[in-house]
């Protein structure tokens, strides 16, 4: 399935490792990583099937909810977050999801309820159902603000922009 992209160069676009790192990616550091969550499996007779746990999150969550309804193929997504923090798990079915900075993008597969992306601020997003059906449970750090949206891609650009002068300025270690 083609799940489209932002950005119109193919060689943009890169596919994260299984442990979550993202191949090929020249030394930049994104907050975008797939984390294993611990599961519980069960095989007795009085439980069976697993339980998968979010514990810990590096954040204080402050809202769940979840994505249900979109057919195969059917995408969200389209904006980024100014300061919002989110793991996103596939409790059912099958996502891609797409992290895109100003130079390149990075694509997560979600199909499998035991792992979840961890997605910090400054990424615009492609949410890509890949089955009917599909269920994406999203854990924030904050409750709704429309505000902390960016959902134009000309100034989501604008934003990463201001954000590496911003971090040029201060000296900071990380140049993302
Ligand atoms: C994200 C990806 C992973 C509300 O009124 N309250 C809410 O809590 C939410 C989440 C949305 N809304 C309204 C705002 C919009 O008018 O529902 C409409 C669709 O929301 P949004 O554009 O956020 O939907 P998605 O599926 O494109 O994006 C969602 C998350 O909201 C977003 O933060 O990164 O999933």
């Amino acid at each position: 399935m083609i799940c489209p992209s932002p950005h119109a160069d193919p060689a943009a676009s890169r596919i994260a490792t299984d442990d979550g790192s993202v191949a090929g990616s020249s030394g930049e550091q994104y907050e975008a990583r797939l984390i294993d969550l611990p599961t519980i499996d069960s095989q007795t007779p009085d439980a069976i099937g697993a339980i998968t746990v979010l514990e810990a999150p590096p954040f204080e969550i402050k809202r769940i909810y979840w994505i249900h309804g979109a057919g195969a193929g059917e995408m969200r997504g389209h904006h980024a977050h100014r300061t919002l923090c989110q793991i996103l798990v596939a409790v059912s079915g099958a996502f891609e999801i797409k992290a895109v900075t100003d130079t390149e993008e990075i694509r997560f597969m979600l199909d499998t309820p035991r792992r979840g992306l961890l997605l910090g601020p400054g990424l615009w997003r492609t949410i890509c159902a890949l089955k009917e059906n599909s269920v994406l449970m999203v854990a924030a750090s904050a409750t709704f603000n429309e505000a902390d949206y960016i959902r134009d891609f000309d100034a989501f650009l604008d934003f990463r922009k201001d954000l590496r002068e911003m971090r040029r300025n201060i000296g900071g270690i990380d140049q993302r």
